[in-house]
């Protein structure tokens, strides 16, 4: 058995303190020659971790180790008997240009670079590959090649200095022929920060987005959070062949070339919000990650929940709240409840692991999130402040765990914060029932919380669950302001005195990671659409009576009635409105989303049943809006050249909605006529989808000659002809352009435009009852996982919602997990969410 727990966390007996390292690189043959200060913590043999190395020497103080003094395996080095203080050296050699796993030292397109998160480092050379291992680092790379970097400040050419004690997952090297855009910043105690954004040559037009983030992340800590930085230079790197979105190494930041590179010709808005929240996500982790780090792998939410609340509070002052967190909670209601409602459910501090690389997910980072969020709704956002302020004091330069963390809070507010560790140990989401009574003057809310049953947890305890909420008379006026209350017990109630029976507007703002059930009526929810003072629950308001329409759709095949799309035509028409907001308001609840709600309410979902419906509601939404469509889009164009600015962009979003509108009318006439005078690529990627969706012949070949020799372009080509592809020919789309001369697995972009593109952008494809679509995607993962366990692992969760469908489909796709299961050499990564989707 290889699951590791929390439980047997135990500090290392011999630590290493300083890093030496000398790097002679050679796509084949490269030399890694370590000296490393180690210090006895206490007793027991001295581990290193090591994998794929061919151990060169090994000596201590300078002495040639003899045989009996040390052990080898293919993935430890233990030294016997180590004395208290010593040197440790080893020489290793890699192979980086055969390292397609893209974890350690590898080469993308003749560059040198590395992925040490999590546990990359032992690739490189032997090492206590472990966050709670510190330690500074000198590094010499040697190479014949014009740039050369590592973490820390540059000493002369190719030798880097790091004077932050840093464990190894933030160890970088980058090496290539590359190009920087410079700029500088200076913080707020007076010092000069060089900023480079290094690309291959040929990119450097489409860095200015990201340099300009990192500046406003940059000012933005130091204004919110009072967080300075604290080396004389910031490099980010764009590299094509990445597993992650990006990575935050200590002053030398990797990031998938993805979220880096944009111009207006080839990034969409969705690209540049992005890149803006991706380096600002990265940049935040020098202090929330690097400064202070993880214990343990166990502890991953510390950095990222963290990090991820941080970045999603810029990104409301950079965008607006509504929007934003409108969008954040689509994305985490789209990910993380559907993560939490299957068989990988898992708690945001799990306690146990097989591979940790698979508990990078929407459990850790977004519902991670949203506790940060609830605990400074708990302690209000003074008290957030001085926790905050106390936790960067009391711990910088250590490896912390949640339980450091809570204690900051508690001490700065003296707040009890037992309970609420709850909502780290407990998978699961929560679902709090309401119900109303109104009676003689009294307004009573009934409150329930249930938290279901998760793999390995039952019968859980009730967690403090802070309900935003206002009432507001029926005329919509607001009667009671938003306060907050705390439900901590399993029921609760709460009275007001009132004339009327007034209308609730509850869990405003989103204010806790939680599943309402509540039976509102239509009249109630058409009144909070209209007046509601929370712009979220506005939105939500709209949600619900878009849900219900078309769950009734599809279990009673109800029709779309007039006054719900009534209500839509006067949001899409009201010009008071926000267009962002409005073209999240008109969007209807996803697929998936329909699935796993029927699902709830016990009816198995039919892929086919439930695409149906939602292209008749689009139809019927269509014919209410006819007479508007053009001039709606007319009003929300904008012209002139493209800026990724959020006004405009709520501009386009609102323009692309309509399209899709119109092109139900007409085939794709306006879609073609909006696809000829694009100037930018949202504009061309919204009618792209339109042509396509309305089965246009001739479009997917005059894209691919106008962006042919654009690698991040062609990704949205390959997935968009999947995504939007008749569910019948959905497979053989995907399948077709497997065989196309551009399609490279190998490159984990490409290959998740492709796979995603069918899994998540054309559920009805994937789900196609003849099994095609699950036989083409287990096919897949197994060819990955020879050479890229961890994107394979990442894309096999699309088989986490199998129980929820029929009995025919849930053989299939059980079949397909079996057989992947039953082949010989696959990886820990695969194997083990397998064997989670099959518990
Ligand atoms: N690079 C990943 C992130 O920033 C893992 N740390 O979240
Ligand atoms: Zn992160």
């Amino acid at each position: 058995d290889q699951t590791i727990y929390l439980a047997d966390y135990a500090p290392v007996p011999v630590t290493v303190t300083h890093v030496d390292l000398q790097v002679r690189l050679d796509p084949l043959a490269t030399r890694v020659s370590s000296r490393l200060t180690c210090i006895r913590q206490g007793p027991g043999d001295m581990v290193l971790n090591g994998e794929l190395l061919k151990l060169r020497a090994v000596r201590l103080d300078g002495e040639e180790l003899s045989p009996d003094a040390y052990s080898l395996t293919d993935t430890t080095l233990t030294i016997l008997n180590a004395p208290d203080s010593f040197l440790l050296e080893t020489e290793v050699e890699i192979a980086p240009q055969t390292n397609k796993a893209l974890s350690g030292l590898y080469m993308s397109n003749g560059m040198y670079c590395t992925q040490c998160e999590a546990e990359g480092f032992r690739r490189i050379t032997y090492m206590l590959d472990r966050p709670d291992v510190m330690a500074t680092y000198d590094v010499q790379i040697d190479a014949d090649l014009p740039v050369m970097l590592s973490n820390g400040d540059e000493t002369a050419h190719g030798h880097w200095r790091d004077p932050w004690p840093k464990p190894t997952y933030l160890f970088a090297l980058v090496a290539g022929d590359l190009i920087a855009t410079h700029d500088s910043f200076t913080t707020m105690d007076g010092r000069d920060v060089a900023l480079n954004v290094w690309v291959r040559p040929g990119d450097e037009g489409r860095t200015a987005y990201a340099l300009d983030s990192l500046k406003r992340s940059m000012a933005w800590d130091e204004k919110v959070y009072g967080r300075v930085y604290d080396l004389s230079v910031f490099n980010i790197v764009a590299v094509d062949d990445f597993n992650m979105g990006a990575m935050e190494n200590k002053g030398l930041n990797i990031f998938n070339s993805k979220y880096v590179l944009a111009s207006p010709e080839t990034a969409t808005d969705a690209d540049f919000a992005n890149i803006e929240r991706i380096v600002a996500h990265e940049y935040f982790h020098n202090w929330t990650g690097n400064r202070i780090t993880c214990r343990d792998w166990f502890q991953l939410c510390l950095k990222e929940g963290l990090t991820v609340f941080r970045d999603q509070q810029f990104s409301q002052d950079a965008r607006g709240f509504a929007t934003q967190r409108i969008g954040d909670v689509l994305n985490l209601r789209a990910r993380q409840f559907r993560e939490d409602a299957g068989p990988l459910a898992h708690p945001v501090r799990p306690e146990s692991f097989v591979e940790i690389n698979n508990f990078y997910t929407a459990t850790i980072y977004e519902k991670g999130a949203e506790l940060i969020g609830m605990l400074r709704t708990l302690v209000g956002a003074e008290g957030y402040a001085a926790g905050c302020a106390l936790y960067f004091e009391r711990h910088d330069g250590q490896a912390c765990t949640i339980e450091d963390w809570l204690a900051c809070f508690e001490a700065a507010t003296g707040r009890d914060l037992t309970q609420f560790k709850l909502w780290y140990t407990q998978a699961g989401t929560p679902v709090v029932k309401v119900t109303e009574h109104f009676n003689d003057g009294t307004y009573r809310i009934d409150l329930e919380q249930v938290i279901p049953d998760t793999p390995g947890q039952a019968n859980k305890k009730p967690m403090p669950i802070p309900l935003a909420f206002g009432l507001l008379a029926q005329d919509g006026s607001e009667v009671v302001g938003t306060q907050i209350h705390e439900l901590t017990s399993e029921t609760d109630h709460l009275s007001f005195d009132l004339d009327a029976k007034p209308v609730l507007s509850i869990l405003r703002g989103f204010s806790a990671p939680v599943i309402l059930d509540f039976v509102q009526p239509d009249a109630e929810r058409l009144t909070l659409l209209a007046h509601d003072t929370d712009p979220f629950n506005r939105w939500e308001a709209g949600r619900a009576l878009a849900k219900d329409r078309l769950m009734r759709a599809v279990t009673d095949d109800a029709d779309f009635d007039a006054p719900w799309l009534d209500a839509m035509t006067t949001l899409a028409t009201d010009t008071d409105a926000d267009p962002a907001f409005r073209a999240l308001a008109l969007a209807l609840p996803s697929e998936d989303d329909l699935a796993q709600s029927l699902h709830n309410a016990d009816v198995v979902p039919d892929p086919d049943r439930i695409y149906a419906v939602r292209r008749a509601a689009q139809l019927a939404m269509a014919e209410h809006l006819r007479d508007d469509l053009s001039d709606l889009r007319e009003s929300n164009a904008t012209p002139g050249s493209y800026d990724p600015k959020a006004e405009d962009a709520g501009k386009r979003a609102l323009s692309a909605t309509l399209l899709r509108l119109q092109t139900m009318l007409d085939g794709g006439k306006a879609a073609r006529a909006a696809y000829d005078v694009a100037n930018n690529m949202t504009d061309r990627m919204a009618a792209f989808a339109c042509l396509l969706d309305a089965g246009d012949e001739t479009v997917a070949h005059s894209f691919e000659q106008d962006w042919q020799d654009d690698r991040l372009v062609m990704d949205k080509w390959f997935m968009a002809q999947v995504a939007h592809a008749a569910p019948r020919d959905a497979v053989g789309v995907a399948d077709r352009l497997t065989r196309h001369r551009d399609f490279d697995a190998s490159n984990p972009n490409r290959f998740r435009s492709l796979i995603a593109g069918l899994t998540g952008g054309n559920p009805a494809g994937f789900h196609n009852p003849d099994g095609t679509g699950y036989e083409f995607l287990a096919s897949w993962l197994l060819h990955l996982d020879k050479s890229n366990p961890q994107t394979s692992a990442r894309l096999s969760t699309a088989f986490d919602g199998w129980t929820r469908y029929d009995a025919d489909r849930q053989a299939m796709m059980k079949a397909q997990l079996e057989r992947i299961l039953g082949t010989t050499g696959l990886s820990r990564d695969l194997s083990e969410m397998v064997i989670r989707m099959l518990k």
